[in-house]
């Protein structure tokens, strides 16, 4: 690790999540301290800090879903639950003192790009001015609250997943979870275990991968610890598991094949035949984002768990209403039903000659409004980690996050060396990227019929229609010419 540089640039990051805390490390590995690290929230982590409820873990293997470059020898699991991953940046956001850096309990409310830097404002009321900006608010930080007629007249207890309540005990209480994607689907399990009855309003089934979770033995933990090597090794292994899902996703052939066979036999381990085809989906595996539970179809067969396939018609005083008029009666409310991916973290963001995000995303032309998931054309000096088109359906979030950060480095050589001092995707090169785009969806499994997040008021998933190693090649080094430089 090098030390402070004075005069480099100075860059504003949005969001103390995964992708912004790698942004702030690497600057720091670099030498590069001129830096604000801006967090809405009391403490680091993102949607790990977020989100608490029963369950909660990640669909990517423990091994791959750490920073390459801060390994842990020691998780307790194939895939981590939440608290662990939530441990981890903990730990690493100490050994890096990001606290140094940190502005918490500031919400960024405005960007605008004024004489040739970014002004920032905060809900406090304050300014600073940047060179850069570096948006790490994440897809997945704007909660979905459902518009149900009586949402709020329901007198129970009423909680958003990504907003858990800890101080709430569901123990032997009546529960329903609205909602069966990742987050509905982990969730049930401890869910079922725990209350009296769990009712899982389902609108849209969906198909779960059975991959088994066990737990590492001290003896695997100890061998890791010993041996970084292997943990490594794990890492490359568990990198091309992925892989592989990310190409079934890609085009037809034995991997889609292969994964739709292992979902179907595992619906079908269901013994009672109404509740299977009362949980069979109506579209391919992987349409929607792949879920993986070692569990969920057994606690959908305990005695205590009802799964409801009517619509909801509306939320009352004692419960949920449904089509067939029958009233649910609950003491809690679990929504489950998930997040815009598509927001930006900071309100209004203005560039020079009047364009904003506002107009580019909102009111601007579908297939104009975003450079290679890294920039929006118009706004200088302006990256994106985890932009929306960026492989969030075919590749790990980390390694995504960590490829737009190296690309972010890479443009600031650039501002230190006194080549560039602003520099803007242009017009033409964000038509361009939008363009093949939108050709280049037809083979994907995401177009084969079911609404998705990955949509959000797209006409195609802002996802990543190539294979993820197209995506490294397209983001290894800035091209250029595909910017107005000055
Ligand atoms: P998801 O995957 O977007 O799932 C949301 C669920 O909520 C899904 O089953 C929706 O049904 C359901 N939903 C949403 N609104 C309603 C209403 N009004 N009525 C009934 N059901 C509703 O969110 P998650 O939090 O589970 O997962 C998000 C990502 O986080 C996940 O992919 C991981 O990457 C981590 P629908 O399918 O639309 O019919």
């Amino acid at each position: 690790m090098s030390t402070q540089t004075s005069n480099s640039p100075s860059i504003a990051i949005i969001g103390a999540g995964m992708s912004g805390m790698l942004m702030a490390i690497k600057l720091i590995r670099a030498g590069k301290t001129n830096f604000t690290l801006f967090e809405k929230a009391k403490k680091i982590g993102g949607v790990w800090r977020e989100n608490r409820y029963p369950g909660v873990a990640c669909d990517v293997a423990s091994f791959s879903y750490c920073y390459a470059f801060e390994p842990k020898s020691d998780w307790t699991r194939r895939f981590s639950g939440g608290a662990e991953i939530q441990a981890y940046f903990e730990h690493v956001a100490k050994k890096y003192n990001l606290e140094k850096y940190l502005k918490a309990e500031t919400l960024v409310t405005d960007a605008t790009f004024t004489d040739g830097e970014w002004v920032v404002t905060t809900d406090k009321g304050d300014t600073q001015r940047f060179t850069l900006l570096v948006d790490a608010t994440g897809p997945l930080n704007n909660k979905i609250y459902p518009k149900i007629d009586g949402i709020d007249s329901f007198d129970g207890k009423m909680v958003h997943t990504a907003d858990w309540d800890d101080n709430y005990d569901y123990a032997g209480k009546r529960v329903g979870i609205i909602g069966s994607g990742s987050s509905g689907v982990q969730a049930t399990w401890p869910i079922a275990q725990k209350a009296s009855h769990l009712t899982t309003f389902i609108r849209t089934p969906q198909w779960i991968m059975p991959t088994p979770n066990p737990h590492y033995s001290e003896f695997q933990k100890m061998l890791k610890r010993q041996f970084p090597f292997l943990g490594w090794i794990t890492r490359k292994f568990y990198d091309w598991i992925g892989e592989q899902f990310g190409r079934a996703a890609l085009n037809d052939g034995w991997r889609r094949k292969g994964v739709a066979k292992w979902c179907e036999s595992n619906l079908n381990s269901i013994k009672d035949e109404a509740l299977r085809e009362k949980l069979r989906p109506d579209h391919q595996a992987m349409c929607k984002r792949m879920i993986v539970s070692e569990n969920y179809y057994d606690a959908m067969q305990q005695d205590n768990v009802h799964v409801e396939r009517n619509d909801i018609t509306g939320i009352e005083k004692n419960g949920v209403r449904t089509a067939d008029g029958q009233l649910h009666e609950l003491d809690m409310i679990v929504l489950a039903t998930g997040f815009h991916p598509n927001t930006w973290g900071v309100e209004s963001i203005h560039g020079p000659n009047g364009v904003s995000l506002d107009s580019v995303w909102n009111k601007g032309e579908e297939k104009s409004r975003n450079y290679h998931s890294i920039g929006v054309p118009g706004l200088p000096n302006f990256f994106v980690l985890i932009g929306p088109n960026s492989p969030i359906t075919n590749l790990s979030l980390i390694d995504i996050a960590d490829i737009g950060v190296d690309y972010v480095l890479k443009c600031l050589e650039k501002f230190d060396n006194g080549e560039i001092s602003t520099m803007a995707p242009k017009a033409s090169a964000a038509t361009a990227f939008g363009e093949s785009l939108m050709t280049s969806f037809d083979d994907t499994i995401w177009v084969t019929g079911c609404s998705s997040w990955y949509f959000d008021g797209s006409t195609v998933p802002q996802t990543w229609p190539w294979a993820p190693s197209h995506f490294r090649e397209t983001l290894k080094e800035p091209r250029w010419d595909d910017y107005e430089i000055t």
